[in-house]
């Protein structure tokens, strides 16, 4: 197991910068990323299991039948996942794929976190012996050219962690990646697809409400980075499906008019009782957005595995 490093050193002070830019901009916002420190990270996966949130309990199933069905492509060759995490999704379809196609098959995890790239990578490590890991600390959408490549690529996506970026912002980061594939390299995209409105509100206002825990957790996060004084209590939680963008929305609303404060900064942000945060957008797509993203990036479509009800899609695409 090798675990090589590209990822430079985020100084603190460039966080504070981002943070307080976001909170001085109208409307408000949080970037998305800040949801998952320890808490955020455990919160977030108590989300998973919540009977309510849906895309887990269907991606998973999906890609042990996905992974039977593209078994014939994984010979010699690497397998990238973008975004690693605990490495519990390739681990689902690793299971499905024979020892023999294994042994030849190097696994490349790819994460902003060393922590998960270190502890999943020795996981892996463990439950498939034959297989070669190597992890990449890096952040795919800055450094995607730091990604190795001699042998033939399968690039995972899954989650349906794109749908947190923008249209913009989606559609750069297939480009990029169709840039630095070859020719026969292989994209596996998770993406939550659209469906009853009420569904997918339900899936992040879930009754526990631990989706509103984690929304406003970041509040927590902020206050780490800027030393704010943010109290969560003063903000409720809102989801909502926005049916022109295609997304959850996610936001925090002042319950009544605040001024926080950082003495560290000097700063403070004056918020309007009413007045929104930002904090996520979770897009949700159809079989023709995926066309269109395909052929935008230069990719080829060659197959959309499904669920029966279509809640949940795996997008095949080839350079
Ligand atoms: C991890 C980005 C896929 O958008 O559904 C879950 C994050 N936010 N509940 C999603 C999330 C609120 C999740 N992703």
């Amino acid at each position: 197991m090798i675990i090589e490093d590209f990822m430079p050193e985020v100084g603190e002070t460039s966080i504070r910068e981002k943070l307080v830019s976001c909170l001085k901009s109208n409307p408000k916002t949080l970037p998305s990323m800040f949801f998952y420190d320890h808490k955020g990270s455990e919160l977030f996966e108590k989300i998973t299991q919540l009977e309510e949130y849906y895309p887990p309990k269907i991606e998973i199933p999906l890609l042990r039948s996905t992974a039977r069905t593209l078994n014939g492509e994984l010979n010699e060759c690497d397998i990238v996942e973008l975004g690693s995490g605990d490495c519990s999704k390739i681990s689902v379809f690793l299971d499905e794929v024979p020892e023999e196609t294994r042994r030849n098959v190097v696994y490349y995890p790819v994460d902003v976190s060393r922590e998960a790239i270190e502890k999943s990578a020795g996981i892996l490590q463990k439950r498939y012996p034959e297989m070669d890991v190597h992890g990449i600390h890096a952040d795919f959408l800055e450094h995607i050219e730091k990604i190795p490549g001699k042998r033939k690529r399968f690039f995972c996506f899954f989650g349906s962690t794109i749908g947190n970026l923008t249209e913009d912002k989606a559609m750069e980061f297939m480009r990029n990646l169709n840039r630095i594939m070859n020719k026969n390299d292989r994209l596996l995209l998770g993406m939550d697809m659209v469906k009853d409105v009420d569904v997918i509100e339900k899936a992040y206002n879930d009754s526990q409400g631990i989706t509103a825990e984690f929304n406003r957790n970041i509040l927590r996060v902020t206050n780490s980075h800027l030393g704010t004084d943010f109290d969560p209590d003063d903000f409720e939680h809102v989801a909502f499906f926005n049916k022109e963008l295609s997304r959850i929305e996610m936001h925090l609303r002042a319950k009544r008019d605040l001024e926080v404060r950082s003495p560290l900064l000097n700063e403070r942000f004056i918020f309007k009782k009413g007045e929104t945060i930002h904090t996520e957008n979770s897009h949700k797509y159809t079989v023709g957005h995926i066309r269109k993203m395909a052929n935008a990036a230069g990719l080829s479509l060659e197959n959309v595995y499904t669920d029966d009800r279509k809640w949940f899609s795996l997008a095949e695409m080839v350079k």
